[in-house]
């Protein structure tokens, strides 16, 4: 071969060592005021200052006169921002809210915040840039730091000396503790250090790393590309930062009631008939279930927006036969779409000019199920609302959810996704996708939320996705993608699913059994048992591997298997207060004790443990043949929830679980609901309720109360008005109880007659309940209002009518 001039090609020389120079602001030259925005000018680059309100504020680096405060579809747009006071000393600029101060040293662009009392709660040190286009900012922490959030990741709870990136990556199998990208990608810190808790949101959904582990008493936040974009959100406590990070970029909209069911997946349910008996195998057996899964093979040939003709025969007649059993099915779409001219979708998409391109114009093309395959450009809200009304094929077969899956995107090359250089519209702002990689899963699940919700006729939606970025929470539920049947993995969905919450992502939870690999009779029964209370319930597994549904491993593991189900659908009213709880103050539904108990060291790392809402805490066993645990209680007094056993918290107990048991303890002084079982959510229509008041004392010290929160679980209604708000409450009595209740909104009324409380073992046996009958248990059984003692548990049973309001006093 003759040698060409590429034979003397430049980088042939051996890189000469230039020390790559990182720069930084210089010193302040001026600044000014405009809109509300402070603008900040450096030497070498400046700063824009704007506060959210007096406890968050925004910090974007930028060049020229004026920055582009645009930002991703992450941040809900705002009317009103607030308004600091500024002055200017020797040092520093100094901008005082009525909760926050915050410094910007005018020699180097130090940026450090202080609360009311003058107590440092967080400094960025600098932010440097290389030449190259990457940003970083070094931040302060502490000996006693500890780090939550950043949405999916593996490994523990607490992220000090961790290291990750944000890439929404496809890799098979990755729930590893070591692995730095997963699906999705939430840049969000939150940084806790003694009684203070900040959160730093990074808005830029290119590539970007969070590191606690490399810098010593230092962490960094840095991106590759794009613009450094940081918000800064105030607590004082986890709770306020989690609230007002999920004020500004939103929170779950109520999700139908049938989402929060039992789901059953397998990849795949081959056919029509096979789909047809896992449904009547479900409820001849009475194992409660309100969703079957379609993986890809129900397509034809893997395109979506389509059935296959001879699997599936007769799609409208099986999802209507099924809704009449009341089970839903949720089919899986995917975002590559086949090129095949034959393809009316392809062939729209190409025409109306709605798949990604590279620059000079040519479609990029990347290879996954369906072979060659084309993407649609999300960022493009033309295309994203035809995308949308596509599924118009769904609705009109009775579909009320999907499934997306592969949206990070995930193309089967060595890159994994899109190439980096493919150019999204974006809106008439063109972009690269290595800018907005991590925005296109996100993008997709709105487009669906959106397109399903306008063929739905007031109807809720659920879509579920793999990939997603910051305001993902606002239309879909997170699947954490590719587990495997391993004990590790079941152990680490919950520190997994524990920091989504704190991240925004309430909506939550990984493949019970495993979906890769082969689960046994006892993972799928302890991972059942956790996965009844996690927030989304789907088992899942993968082509291949050992069968997972309920009654896989026998009748004895059937029936456990039955029961916790069960529970979940008992526990129904319970979850979906939670549920409410979370669209309205982002509180998450599941939570690490570090969330309600803030001040205890012993529970800054736990995580093989967890709280349903505030007051229900689950210690799942998570290891082979282990019948027995070690479970730490927090302060105050804890009711075993089998036995009624009363333990004294803050401390660990040992406590016994056979196969059978998941530990769960309730908090005395508290207050859950149950409904009834049922086989699936909308089963029955019968409302019927339960209040379970639990360790109550004749004594003024004594309160509990609860608010239930009810409505059709179906349509949007509730917005308009058409829900109730039921508030209970309990106080104690130097010689009984004053138990209350009251509709504080009643334009929902559920069916149902009654209201039933339990006193779960009470301190004292009241002598009479004024003005209710004292009857047997079988009257109560039967309906009749009153109250009576169960002498084998202890409990107080009350039934009484459900009226708009009333009041009982308890004598002792
Ligand atoms: O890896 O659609 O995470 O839940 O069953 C193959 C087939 C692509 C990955 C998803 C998994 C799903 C599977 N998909």
């Amino acid at each position: 071969m003759e040698d060409t001039s590429e034979a003397i090609h430049p980088d042939k020389a051996g890189l000469p060592v230039v020390q790559e120079t990182w720069n930084s602001f210089g010193h302040m030259i001026r600044w000014q005021e405009h809109n509300g925005v402070y603008l900040c000018y450096g030497e070498r680059s400046h700063a824009a200052l704007i506060f959210l309100s007096d406890g968050e504020f925004r910090f974007k680096v930028f060049q020229g006169e004026y920055p582009d405060l645009s930002t991703t579809i992450a941040i809900l747009p705002r009317t009103e921002t607030s308004q600091p006071e500024v002055e200017e000393n020797e040092e520093n600029l100094v901008f005082t809210t009525s909760v926050i101060q915050v410094l910007l040293n005018r020699q180097t662009f130090a940026l450090t915040v202080l609360d009311k009392n003058g107590q440092e709660i967080a400094r960025q040190e600098t932010v440097s840039w290389s030449p190259r286009g990457a940003t970083n900012g070094l931040f302060n922490m502490q000996e006693g730091s500890h780090f939550y959030g950043l949405g999916e990741k593996s490994s523990f709870l607490d992220k000090r000396g961790e290291r990750y990136t944000m890439w929404n990556t496809d890799v098979y199998a990755p729930h590893m503790p070591e692995i730095e990208a997963l699906y999705e990608s939430i840049p969000l810190l939150l940084h806790m250090q003694g009684e203070t808790t900040y959160g730093i949101f990074l808005d830029n959904p290119g590539r970007s790393d969070f590191d606690m582990r490399s810098h010593g008493v230092a962490y960094t936040i840095g991106c590759s590309t794009g613009e450094y974009d940081i918000y800064f959100i105030y607590g004082p406590e986890l709770k306020d930062v989690i609230r007002r990070y999920t004020a500004m970029t939103g929170r779950i909209s109520l999700p139908p009631k049938w989402a929060l069911g039992y789901h059953q997946s397998r990849y795949s349910y081959m056919n029509q008939s096979e789909v047809m008996q896992l449904a009547r195998d479900f409820r001849e057996k009475d194992i409660p279930c309100d969703v079957i899964y379609l993986d890809i093979h129900y397509m034809e040939g893997y395109r979506v927006f389509t059935f296959d003709k001879i699997r599936f025969p007769d799609p409208k007649g099986m999802i209507s036969e099924l809704k009449d059993m009341g089970i839903r099915i949720v089919p899986i779409v995917d975002p590559g779409v086949k090129k095949d001219p034959k393809y009316p979708v392809y062939r729209e998409g190409v025409q109306e000019d709605h798949f990604c391109r590279y620059l000079e114009g040519d479609i990029y093309f990347g290879d996954v199920w369906p072979g060659t395959s084309a993407f649609p450009d999300f960022t493009d809200n033309r295309t994203a609302e035809w995308w949308g009304q596509l599924h118009e094929y769904y609705t009109s077969l009775g579909i009320e959810g999907i499934w997306n899956d592969m949206n990070e995107p995930a193309v089967f090359n060595t890159l994994k996704t899109m190439d980096l250089d493919v150019i999204h519209k974006n809106n008439g702002k063109p972009m690269t996708h290595e800018e907005l990689h991590n925005l296109y899963g996100l993008l997709m699940s709105k487009a669906t939320y959106e397109g399903m919700k306008d063929h739905m006729n007031g109807r809720r939606p659920f879509i579920l996705t793999r990939a997603g970025y910051s305001g993902i929470q606002r239309y879909a539920a997170i699947w954490t993608g590719d587990n495997r049947s391993f004990w590790e993995h079941m152990a680490m969905a919950i520190p997994m699913v524990l920091n989504m919450g704190l991240s925004g992502l309430p909506f939550a939870g990984p493949d019970i059994g495993g979906f890769a690999h082969h689960t046994s009779a006892q993972l799928l029964v302890r991972w059942t048992q956790m996965g009844a209370f996690f927030p989304y319930c789907r088992n899942h597994s993968s082509l291949g591997t050992t069968r997972q549904e309920p009654w896989s491993f026998g009748e004895q593991i059937e029936g456990v298997l039955r029961e916790y189900i069960g529970l979940r659908y008992r526990w129904l009213p319970h979850l979906y207060n939670l549920f409410h709880e979370a669209s309205q103050t982002g509180m998450p539904i599941i939570r690490p004790l570090i969330l309600e108990y803030p001040r205890d060291p012993q529970v800054t790392n736990l995580c093989d443990q967890f709280l349903v809402g505030a007051d229900v805490l689950i210690a799942p066993i998570y290891r082979p043949d282990t019948y027995c645990r070690a479970v730490y209680l927090p302060e105050g007094i804890w009711h075993d929830y089998w036995t009624g056993e009363r333990h004294q918290g803050g401390k660990h107990i040992l406590v016994d679980a056979p196969l059978d048991v998941l530990p769960m303890f309730i908090r005395a002084s508290s207050i859950v609901v149950e409904g009834s079982l049922r086989q699936y959510t909308g089963d029955q229509a019968d409302d019927s309720i339960t209040f379970h008041i639990y360790g109550a004392i004749a004594d003024d010290s004594f309160t509990a109360a609860y608010s239930l929160y009810e409505d059709d679980g179906e349509t949007f209604a509730y917005e308009n008005g058409k829900h109730s708000k039921l508030d209970i409450r309990v106080q104690g009595e130097t010689d009984g109880l004053r138990l209350s209740m009251r509709y504080a909104h009643r334009e929902y009324v559920a069916v149902r007659d009654q209201l039933r409380f339990t006193l779960r073992q009470p301190e004292f046996t009241p002598s009479e309940i004024v003005g209710l009958e004292s009857i047997t248990l079988d009257d109560l059984a039967e309906g009749k209002t009153g109250w009576s003692m169960d002498e084998q548990s202890g409990d107080i049973l009350i039934q009484v009518l459900d009226t708009e309001q009333n009041e009982w006093i308890l004598k002792v």
